[in-house]
């Protein structure tokens, strides 16, 4: 048997556009007196815009001085820094071994569903040219609550008709991790730090189909 569907998390798992999400929200927090470092950057992965930046300025002690309107006008100059930055991706930009495994679940008929909290993520597709490859995206502006909450996960498994507990999940942020375990699906993380996955791999380039359907059957 193999599994339904089989869904994935966009930054860091498709291509990696965390240093790119780095570069515009240090720009906007500098701007505002408070230094980000990447380490930093890295609790930001699979966290919404809105909650990243009440994430920044809680850290930089400045959570009480912006009003809503404020906070949106940040939000909306970050994500101005970091959509241009998206110019630089191309078909070069997706991730090892990813590219090759989506083929290969097409010609095998496995869905295959995205399940990003990015807004940006239909762009992120097209530049990388593999929006065909995909069954369905979930829609993250559709989304109340970002990674931990399943709630994205579990729309890709609604529009793809699929149940979460016949699915795999592919993610390499701990929140994701969580989000994926959450839903019932069965877990797998790229990267040597993360918890309870259900199988983690260093790179995606050990993401091959004989992998996923060895841990498929070991799973069941
Ligand atoms: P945007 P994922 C997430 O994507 C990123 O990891 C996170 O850093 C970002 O804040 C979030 O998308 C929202 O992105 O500002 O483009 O809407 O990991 O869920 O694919
Ligand atoms: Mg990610």
């Amino acid at each position: 048997m193999n599994p339904e569907a089989v869904i994935f998390d966009l930054d860091g798992v498709i291509t990696d556009t965390a240093h790119l999400h780095f570069h515009a929200w240090r720009q906007v927090a500098s701007e505002i007196g408070i230094e980000i470092d990447e380490a930093f950057n890295n609790t930001l992965k699979g966290i919404s815009r809105g909650e990243s930046l009440r994430r920044i300025l809680h850290f930089g002690g400045r959570e009480a001085d912006f009003s809503q309107a404020q906070r949106d006008e940040l939000a909306t100059r970050k994500n101005s820094i970091y959509v241009e930055s998206l110019n630089q991706l191309t078909a070069q930009s997706i991730l090892p071994g990813i590219h090759d495994l989506l083929l290969e679940l097409k010609q095998r008929g496995i869905p295959t569903g995205l399940a990003s909290v990015s807004l940006n993520a239909p762009t992120i597709l097209n530049m990388l040219g593999i929006t065909d490859l995909f069954t369905f995206c979930a829609d993250a502006g559709k989304i109340a609550r970002s990674k931990p909450d399943p709630e994205i996960f579990l729309a890709a498994c609604h529009g793809l008709g699929v149940s979460a507990q016949q699915c795999i999940g592919i993610e390499d942020a701990q929140a994701g991790i969580d989000a994926i375990n959450a839903c019932g699906m069965r877990s797998i993380g790229i990267g040597a730090d993360l918890q309870h996955a259900g199988l983690r791999l260093l790179s995606t380039d050990q993401l091959t189909w004989p992998c996923l359907s060895a841990f498929w059957q070991r799973a069941k």
